[in-house]
Parts: C-alpha cells; sequence; structure tokens
C-alpha cells in the first residue's frame, strides 16, 4: 500500500509509525483465526479485543444483521423506540443478577463509563445528596479511551498526555508481591479493599458518589482479584452510601465462565457496564445496566411526565443492528453452552498457561477463566518493549498474541480447542526462549 494511504489512517492505540513501516494487516476471518494481506491465516489469542469468543464471521450474526438492516436500517433513539431495543433490554435484565433491572444502551465501553457515572452523580442529586460527586477508580484500571475513561482508569500511559480530568480518586491496585504465578483467586490481599473505606473518609462520604472497577482488570494485564476482595468493597459502599459499579466490558458473556463477574463471585453492584462480547464484536453496542432503586428514582423524581427524566444518550443508542447482533450473539452463546465451555476447559488453560513459568523473562503468569496475563521482565527503562518483539514474533509464526504495557495477555475464543491452547503455549514458549 503506498505511502499517503497508509499516513491518512491515524491508527488507534497504535504505533503508527512502527506499523506503517511493516503493516499487518488483516483482511479476512473465519472461526479462530485472522487471513493475512500475505495469504496467512493467523491465531486469535485474544479474541479480536476480547470481543470474539464464539468466533469470526458468524453466519447467524451476519443473518440477524443481514435480515435488520432490511427491515430497520435505523430508528431514532430519542423518544422514540423500535421492539428490539426492548427485547434485547428484557434478556439483559433477566441474566444480570438481582435488582439489576434497566439497560442504558451506548455503542462502547467508554461510553458506558461516562454514561454509568453520570447516572451515578445524577443520582446523588436527585436524592438530595448533591455533593456526593467523586468517583474513584482503581491504580491499572481501563475503563475507556473518554474523559471519563482516563480520568477513573489508573494507567499512567493512558493520563499522561491530558491534564486535568474529572474529578477522582484511585485505590491501589491488587497486584501483591508474593502472590505472583497464583492460578485464579489470591487467597491474600482482600485487606486491600479497605483502602476504600480510607479515601471515603479522606474525602468524606457526603462527597463520594461511586466506586468504578473491573472485577479482573484486563487491559493492564488481567489482574485477579483477592479472595473476598469484591465483597469487602461492596460491604464498605454499603456502609458508606457509595454506589459501586463493575466495568464488565471484558468480563461479561463468557469470557470467566459465567454470565458476569458479578454472578461468578457472588458480588452484585449498582450499576453493571458491559460491551464488546455482547455483539461478538461483530457490531457497536455497549450497555449500562443499573438497579431498580437507581431507575425509580429517576422516575419518581423526574416531574412532569412529559420531562426527560436523564438528558442522556446518543444517536446510536440502540441501534437497532446492534440490538440484532446481539440477539443472535447471546442465543449463540446459549445454544452452543459456550460459557459452560470456558468454564470447564480453563483448568486445563490454567494449566498450559503456567507451564510458562519458568521460562525467560517471565515473572508473572495470572489467569481466570479463558483470560491469561504473563508479566514479563523489562529491558533496563524500556518497560514495553519485550512484549512488543515477543507478540510481533508470535505474529510472524502464526499467532496474534496482545501486549499492553509490561504484560502479554491471552484472551482466547471460547471455541479454542485443547489443542490450539497447546499451540499458542509452545509458541510463546519458544519464542520467549529464542
Ligand atoms: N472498560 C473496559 C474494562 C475495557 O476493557 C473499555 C472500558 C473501553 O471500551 P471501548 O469500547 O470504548 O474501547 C475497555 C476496552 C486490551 C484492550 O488490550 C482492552 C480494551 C480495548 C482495547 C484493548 O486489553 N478494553
Amino acid at each position: 500500500m503506498d505511502k499517503s494511504r497508509l499516513e491518512a489512517f491515524w491508527m488507534p492505540y497504535t504505533a503508527n509509525r512502527q506499523f506503517k513501516a511493516k503493516p499487518r494487516m488483516i483482511v479476512g476471518a473465519e472461526g479462530a483465526y485472522y487471513l493475512t494481506k500475505d495469504g496467512r491465516k493467523v491465531f486469535d489469542s485474544l479474541s479480536g479485543l476480547w470481543t470474539t469468543g464464539a468466533g469470526h464471521c458468524r453466519v447467524e450474526i451476519r443473518d440477524a444483521v443481514a435480515g435488520q438492516l432490511d427491515t430497520l436500517d435505523y430508528s431514532p433513539a430519542f423518544q422514540f423506540g423500535h421492539p428490539l431495543a426492548f427485547s434485547l433490554a428484557e434478556r439483559l435484565a433477566d441474566i444480570a443478577p438481582d435488582a439489576l433491572n434497566h439497560v442504558f444502551f451506548t455503542n462502547s465501553g467508554s461510553e458506558c463509563t461516562d454514561t454509568a457515572t453520570k447516572i451515578a452523580r445524577a443520582y446523588w442529586r436527585q436524592v438530595g445528596c448533591p455533593s456526593k460527586t467523586k468517583i474513584i477508580g482503581r491504580v491499572k484500571g481501563y475503563h475507556g479511551a473518554s474523559w471519563g475513561g482516563i480520568s477513573f482508569g489508573g494507567i499512567p500511559a493512558n493520563k499522561k498526555l491530558w491534564g486535568q480530568g474529572v474529578d477522582s480518586d484511585h485505590l491501589n491496585h491488587t497486584m501483591l508481591p508474593g502472590n505472583e504465578f497464583t492460578r485464579g483467586l489470591p487467597q491474600s490481599g482482600a485487606e486491600l479493599a479497605n483502602e476504600l473505606e480510607d479515601l471515603i473518609m479522606l474525602h468524606d462520604a457526603t462527597n463520594v458518589a461511586a466506586v468504578i472497577v473491573e472485577p479482573i482488570a484486563g487491559s493492564a494485564g488481567v489482574i485477579v482479584p483477592p479472595s473476598g476482595y469484591l465483597s469487602r468493597l461492596r460491604q464498605i459502599c454499603d456502609k458508606h452510601n457509595v454506589l459501586l459499579i463493575f466495568d464488565e466490558v471484558i468480563t461479561a458473556f463468557g469470557r470467566i465462565g459465567d454470565w458476569f463477574a458479578a454472578s461468578a463471585f457472588g458480588v452484585v453492584p449498582d450499576i453493571l457496564n458491559v460491551a464488546k462480547q455482547i455483539t461478538n464484536g461483530a457490531f457497536p453496542l455497549g450497555a449500562v445496566i443499573v438497579t431498580d432503586a437507581i431507575y425509580d428514582a429517576f422516575m419518581e423524581t423526574g416531574g412532569a411526565e412529559y420531562n426527560i427524566e436523564l438528558p442522556h444518550g446518543y444517536t446510536y443508542s440502540s441501534h437497532p443492528v446492534a440490538c440484532a447482533a446481539a440477539m443472535a450473539s447471546l442465543d449463540i452463546l446459549e445454544r452452543e453452552g459456550l460459557i459452560d465451555r470456558v468454564r470447564n476447559l480453563s483448568p486445563i488453560f490454567e494449566t498450559k498457561v503456567h507451564q510458562l513459568k519458568g521460562m525467560p523473562y517471565v515473572n508473572d503468569i495470572r489467569n481466570y477463566g479463558f483470560a491469561a496475563g504473563i508479566t514479563l521482565d523489562p529491558y533496563a527503562g524500556e518497560p514495553t518493549r519485550r512484549p512488543m518483539e515477543v507478540a510481533l514474533a508470535c505474529w510472524d509464526k502464526g499467532f496474534y498474541v496482545r501486549y499492553s504495557g509490561d504484560t502479554l495477555q491471552l484472551g482466547i475464543p471460547f471455541i479454542a480447542t485443547e489443542a490450539e491452547i497447546d499451540l499458542v503455549i509452545n509458541v510463546l514458549g519458544d519464542v520467549l526462549s529464542t
């Protein structure tokens, strides 16, 4: 491809100069594989960007999308509705735990972050506590690229260019020294949740609206919560009237062998964000699922019936094609028992990924469900270089492996076979030891 065409596209979260010097073009996909421009088949070991667990180019989703484009390609999202949006919302409310019964649609995880935290702040105002505005995130958290996302997130590289963001503070992350190479949930570290109480004391509960965490931090390298940590967060939120927001953009819809981390860990937030896997990546869609208490508060304080209770939304909120893609994707997960498959095969994935312990540079491995993070010793002063080199070597050998910061990430497709798991672990082993 000529240089001016390459330069025309400013690629997101990408080393543009490096990519454009040696492009890695993907032109097709099928099942657990990509097809590259140079005719190679490449195993998709992050299911896209944690999006495509059921495999690529599913005909059921294609047919649903095509059918929807034939019937109703777009309908206005504000003040009018289409039936599929209500059906999808009801379906999500049915599978979400407990009182999480009301769904606000967005188009992405970042929009979910903004939406959930705007709802949290507005909720407190509506119930007579207008000073509760501060949002607490967590170091190493990722909640997207919007102003809310970078403010509540805790990855330094994603924050340093922008200056002042939205009012926030941060809990520490949960990677405790001594917990390296833990399989699944670390048994120690639940007390780290007590920092939330310290922060609430520091700022005063009358000023704190919500805490937002990924139950398992994804982007920063699959940081699994210590056993008991999330339920302690829940208790502290209850004690101080602070809303708990779970960002399940990666963990929802099967990645960890359950519908949600909230259900897997038995801790129910007040607001639950989802995106990515909801449409198997085939169409942008996010959803913010809130409790009866939150929804009812807006309906009860909304004033005259013609008033808009929440002046918030997006042109493409509840896009009919996105809803059709989501329905078809959820059908696939259910019909093919893919969530059970992940749960059943997770111990095998866990055993295999931990076989990389002892390989050169590997200083930690964390895993849960079909997700794993492998942290590598850095080159002196260049923390992100080694994972990039490993990932690019894997690409050359026919494996798409994602890296972020000092960590390699695996989020293998739900449909991956044991043999494919073996192959991806073996290639990582080969690349690390050469
Ligand atoms: N929350 C979480 C937990 C995410 O993982 C977002 C919000 C933002 O979603 P959008 O749709 O606005 O991008 C994400 C996105 C990685 C990786 O390498 C992770 C994400 C995106 C790209 C790469 O782990 N997560």
